[in-house]
């Protein structure tokens, strides 16, 4: 054969530049392999929707001529790693070439790049043209600077892609319009229900697998409905443009017990596996604007998401690794608490958003932020703890845009360059944007003591722990200004409470 095409279960897509003028010649290989199931404990909703749409999009490349040699992972001969595959693929079919679009995560592209010489046949490793900014294009704008911005890149990508300009100027005359999208939110009684998918023969024999092979990971499997085609995934994109897109920005940042997606789009499976295209939906919110279905603080701020953060974290993901992973700037050190892996915590905000997140696989943007990524950095856990935590349990992670969350928008352990300061809050924040509180077994109005809200105290004394690391940065001023004007007695009470509710931490028994 002419080419051994190999397409990664997040490179779900015909349009990948490793199936350009792929032919009847060519062979395409998919894989369902241990190795990529289990270096982390992938949540098995995340497993259950690969292998799926892994199995769906084999189906639809045969549809169009071509040769898939799919190997499932109970085949007897499956080696169980991409390499493994890849290797057994070129001795059985002696291909002239193999060609792969790059992959998502740097541990595979280091496989990767051992094959040319491992399985003595040249290796193509293409572009991965789904994103609107190359590699090199980002390092370019990254330059050797020390702190980069989002804002700065999102512009860019606004005057490259022509979305939302009207000729040099953004459309309504600024770039951004998040000041008027940080509404909290009540429950709307009229919101459309999100749409879910019955498994058809091929989802059910992959949720059988699961089941039996990766039951015991984190992780609910019942109640499985994803989308697992492009066609099923192209339904819900219409159906959130028409039912969500309208109130995605005043709603973008409220937190609510019963309603666990809000208005955001709950796409970002599909996204990222390549069943949906980013630039065509940034395209079609744009269009829904135009047409004046949606206002523009909600287009902007959708599209902001998709081609402002999602580039420039993955940007920085491929500018920065391999250290970025290992990066801990304010030196955190405990454990992570056992209760993120059981949900069981007085703390109604994160038995909240555990609970949703093992029954989901998913949580929105500012429930990863604001409760369980702002409590493990006010907690001082280690990131390399909390990145893992993240990139088992939700079915959207991949390293390249999980990573950069965590260990910089989240934790603030790059020490600052991928955004300007620490998201930390204290119980005010999350009950002016949740309804949290009111299930609490803490009081969020008291301070200190046994039953005050413990994101009270622990807020102050991480930034009083952190003070050397923090306190020169700028927009931390007031809050120091503060802390500083606090008696000395207060800010006492103040940090005994905090390192009793840690020591207790501490002692909970470890059971996963
Ligand atoms: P919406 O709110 O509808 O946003 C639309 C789209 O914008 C998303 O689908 C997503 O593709 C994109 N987007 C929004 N914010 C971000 C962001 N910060 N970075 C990259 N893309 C963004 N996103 C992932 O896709 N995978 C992850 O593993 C992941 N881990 C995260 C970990 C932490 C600690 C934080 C704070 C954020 C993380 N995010 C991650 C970003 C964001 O939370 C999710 O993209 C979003 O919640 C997905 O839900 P949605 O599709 O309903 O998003
Ligand atoms: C996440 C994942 C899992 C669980 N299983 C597979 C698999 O069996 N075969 C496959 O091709 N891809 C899988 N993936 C996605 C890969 O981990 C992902 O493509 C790489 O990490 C690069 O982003
Ligand atoms: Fe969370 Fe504190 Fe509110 Fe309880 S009182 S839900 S711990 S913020």
């Amino acid at each position: 054969i002419r080419n051994l095409i190999l397409i990664l279960g997040d490179q779900l897509s015909p349009e990948m530049s490793s199936l350009a003028q792929a032919s009847s010649d060519d062979v395409v290989l998919m894989c369902e392999v241990m190795e990529e199931a289990e270096y982390v404990r992938h949540h098995p909703k995340k497993i259950a929707f690969l292998f799926s749409a892994m199995r769906h999009f084999a189906e639809d490349l045969r549809a169009r001529g071509l040769t898939v040699r799919y190997v499932h992972l109970e085949d007897e001969s499956n080696s169980g790693s991409f390499g493994g595959e890849v290797g057994r693929a070129v001795s059985d079919l002696r291909p002239d070439r193999v060609i792969v679009t790059e992959p998502g995560e740097f541990r595979v592209l280091e496989m990767m790049d051992g094959w040319q010489r491992a399985f003595n046949v040249p290796v193509e490793i293409r572009d991965d043209m789904r994103f609107l900014c190359s590699r090199s294009e980002f390092a370019a704008f990254a330059g050797g600077r020390r702190q980069l911005r989002m804002e700065t890149f999102y512009r860019d990508m606004r005057v490259k892609t022509g979305l939302l300009m009207e000729g040099d100027t953004p459309a309504g005359g600024r770039w951004n319009f998040d000041a008027d999208n940080r509404k909290p939110a009540t429950l709307d009684l009229f919101s459309q229900p999100r749409k879910g998918f019955k498994p058809d023969t091929i989802t059910k024999d992959v949720l059988e697998l699961v089941g039996r092979r990766f039951g015991a990971h984190f992780g609910r499997l019942e109640g499985f409905d994803f989308a697992v085609s492009r066609a099923q995934a192209e339904t819900l994109r219409d159906r959130f443009m028409v039912d969500h897109l309208a109130r995605f920005g005043e709603r973008q940042d409220a937190m609510l017990s019963g309603d666990p997606v809000l208005s955001h789009s709950l796409l970002s499976f599909y996204l990222n596996a390549g069943l949906l295209d980013p630039l065509d939906l940034c395209r079609r919110a744009e269009a829904v604007y135009l047409a004046g279905d949606a206002p523009l603080n909600a287009v902007e701020g959708f599209i902001r998401q998709i081609i402002g953060w999602r580039e420039y974290i993955r940007g920085v993901y491929w500018l920065k690794m391999p250290d970025y992973r290992e990066m801990n700037f304010l030196e955190a050190d405990r454990a992570l608490p056992d209760f993120y892996w059981t949900a069981e915590t007085r703390m109604a905000c994160l038995r909240q958003v555990i609970t949703e997140t093992r029954d989901n696989a998913y949580a929105h943007h500012i429930q990863r932020l604001m409760i369980t990524g702002n409590f493990a950095m006010l907690a001082g856990v280690r990131p390399i703890e909390i990145h893992q935590w993240y990139l088992e349990v939700y079915a959207d992670a991949y390293e390249w845009v999980e990573l950069p969350n965590v260990i910089g928008m989240s934790q603030f352990a790059d020490g600052g360059f991928l955004g300007s300061k620490p998201y930390a809050a204290g119980g005010n924040y999350i009950n002016r944007m949740s309804d949290y509180c009111e299930g609490c077994a803490y009081d969020v109005r008291k301070k200190t003591g046994k039953d005050a809200c413990p994101f009270n105290a622990l807020y102050w004394d991480f930034l009083d722990r952190n003070a050397d690391k923090l306190k020169g940065n700028h927009r931390l001023g007031p809050v120091y200004a503060a802390w500083a004007r606090m008696s000395p007695e207060k800010k006492r009470e103040t940090r005994q409470s905090a390192q009793t509710f840690l020591a207790e931490l501490d002692a909970l028994p470890k059971t996963y």
